[in-house]
Parts: C-alpha cells; structure tokens; sequence
C-alpha cells in the first residue's frame, strides 16, 4: 500500500509556485490514485508559527487557505485533509524524535542557514522552533507512515533529513518502526519570484508583486507579469543562468500546461523567438489567467461555506487522528514508554 503526505504552511493563499510545485501534483495523485493508496493533505499551522504570526490574521489564513485546498479539486471522501495542530500525535512524536535528532545536522540545513543569515539581530532572536522545523516535518511523514512525499525542491533536504530519522530510530531501537519515504518533485521544481528570479517565489516575501496568488484576479495577474523583472536583451531565449527572469517566465508557460505540449523548455523558446518582451508576457499572463481561473471562481464559493469548511476540519482530524495512533503505539512501545 501506498500513503502519500504532503503539507502547505497557511501563512496566505498559496501562490503559483506552491500550485505548480506541489498541489497540482496532490489533486494529480488523488484523482490517478489506485485503491490501496491513502492520501493525506495537513495545513502545517505549528511550522507556521516558527516565526511570529498574528492571531487572527492566522486564523484567517487557516480558513482561507483550507477552502484553497478545496478549490484546487481535493475531495475530502478520498484524501484525509487537515490542520496539523488538531492532531497532537504530531507534535508528541516530534518530541521523541527531537532526541534522536543531531544537532550538527540540523544545523546544515540551507533552510536554517538563510534564514539566520538573514537575521541581522543577534542569535537571541532566533527562536528553537526555526532550528528544529525539520524534526517536525519528519515527524507528520512518519506518524502517518507515508511512503511518498510530494513537494517543491526547496523541501528536498528537509525530506533526506527524514529518511535519515526514519533509518536512526529503526537502527536504534532494532525494529522497522518507521518507513523512510521516497521524495517526489514536481516537473516544475522551483518557480521563481517574479521581482528577484534569483530567489524562489514565496509567500512571506515582503513583495506582494513577487508572487502570483491563487485567487489573484485576472487584472492582477496582468500587472504582475507586466512588471516582472527581465532584461533587455533582444529576443526570447531560454537560459537560466544569464537570463533568469525570461527563462522563469518560459518555465511557467511550459508548466502551466499539465501535459506539456513541447519536449523541453528549449523547444518551445525556439517557438517564442521572434516575440517582443511585451508580447511573451502578454502570453504568459493569458495562460496563468486559463490554468487558475476555474480554482479561483470555486476558491470564492469555498470561502463562504463556513460550516463546510468547519466539517471537512473535523472530519479530517478523526481520520488523521487515526491514522498517526497506530504509528505512535508503535513508537511509545519501541522506545519503553508503553
Ligand atoms: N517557488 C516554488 N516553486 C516550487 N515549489 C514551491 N513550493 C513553495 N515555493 C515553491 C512548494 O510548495 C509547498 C508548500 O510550501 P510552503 O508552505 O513552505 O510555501 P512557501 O511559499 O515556501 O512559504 P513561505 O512562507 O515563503 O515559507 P518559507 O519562507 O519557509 O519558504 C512545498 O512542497 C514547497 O516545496
């Protein structure tokens, strides 16, 4: 059998990378799923408040980023979707496997060293939450014995990290406890953001221009793209390295397309040539505007189904619930806590 997890942070309506990189795939596996699979989709809201958050703009975001989820055509009846806080097991089998955990490790993941490398202030600021993230995020794999984790390739170490926990537990204590899982990237490993085409686009990125939202009105759609960062070199070529903005702009066009209609990004640049700037980005607009406008019009209806999305939360946290107790007697019973 077999179980696919995968998370999103609720820190805002998820943005074309996140969709491109990550959740299409989710709604893909769903739909092409055969019988003996489970899936199972968490709203990761204890890695959320890593960094400070705002209480009620996180609720907000919860909410909102819920009826995304339900939006981009995941089905409560065949995937398990939940808030990671309505499931305690979690955060309990992180505690246990935070003592298995090196710190040296942890201490080499990019993750950490960006985001401390940013941070001008002193170490005091820097909260154990942030250095431990990791620990947490294998813990959600492993509770629900996943054996297939779709993300974005920024989450590749993260996912090493966990088979390397997954494989230290089960050698410490002598049994297969844990199943380490297999990383899946999606096609489109890393979209840019559209101000900084060196750096991924994100969603705590101060510049709302950066990135494309999910529910972003076709105007809105427009704009950004029209202002993305290029260069101006004549002609449409597809070279990452030296012409960055251009080439994530053709990235986006060749991944939007969920069955690309070209080989490779190079073959369809070779198509796009003669255009001026101007004119690709006007493509590019039109064809993000196709790809997300059916999930924004059922992301307004979501919205204000309160109550629905209420029983899809409860619903999901007994069945999550479920799935992680079978891990954690498991785990208890490896470890001599039962
Ligand atoms: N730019 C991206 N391209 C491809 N995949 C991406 N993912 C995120 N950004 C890209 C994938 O989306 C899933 C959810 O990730 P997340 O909740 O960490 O989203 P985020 O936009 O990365 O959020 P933040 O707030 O900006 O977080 P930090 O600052 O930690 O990066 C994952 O599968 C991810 O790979």
């Amino acid at each position: 059998p077999r179980t696919i997890f995968s998370g999103i942070q609720p820190t805002g309506v998820p943005h074309l990378g996140n969709y491109l990189g990550a959740l299409r795939q989710w709604v893909t596996l769903q739909d092409g799923a055969p019988r003996n699979t489970s899936l199972v989709y968490s709203l990761v809201d204890l890695h959320a408040i890593t960094v400070r958050q705002d209480p009620k703009q996180l609720r907000q975001w919860k909410k909102e980023s819920l009826a995304m989820l339900l939006a981009i055509g995941l089905d409560p009846n065949k995937s398990i979707i939940f808030h990671q806080s309505d499931v305690p097991a979690h955060a309990e089998l992180m505690w246990i496997l935070s003592c298995q955990a090196s710190t040296g490790y942890l201490g080499r993941m990019t993750q950490w060293k960006d985001k401390t490398a940013n941070e001008k202030d002193s170490s005091e600021k820097l909260k154990l939450g942030l250095f431990s993230y990791p620990v947490l995020q294998a813990a959600d794999i492993l509770v629900h014995r996943a054996t297939h984790v779709p993300v974005g390739h920024d989450q590749a170490q993260h996912l090493e990290f966990a088979r390397e926990v997954a494989n230290g537990f089960n050698h410490t204590f002598g049994r297969d406890v844990l199943i380490p899982p297999e990383t899946m990237i999606s096609p489109a490993r890393r979209v840019m953001s559209l101000r900084d085409p060196m750096a991924k686009m994100s969603k705590s990125h101060p510049d709302p221009n950066s990135r494309i939202l999910l529910a972003d009105s076709e105007e809105t759609i427009r704009r950004k793209i029209k202002a993305a960062v290029t260069d101006s070199v004549d002609g449409i070529t597809y070279d990452p390295e030296d012409r960055p903005g251009v080439s994530n702009l053709i990235d986006i066009l060749y991944h939007c397309d969920a069955h690309p209609a070209y080989p490779s990004q190079d073959e369809l640049a070779k198509d796009l040539a003669g255009l001026s700037m101007r004119a690709l980005k006007d493509r590019v607009a039109e064809t993000v505007q196709t790809t997300i406008k059916h999930i924004r019009a059922s992301y307004a209806h979501f919205l204000n189904e309160n109550d629905d999305l209420d029983k899809v939360a409860a619903q999901g946290a007994e069945k999550a619930a479920k799935s992680a107790a079978t891990t954690m007697k498991a785990v208890k019973s490896a470890v001599g806590l039962i």
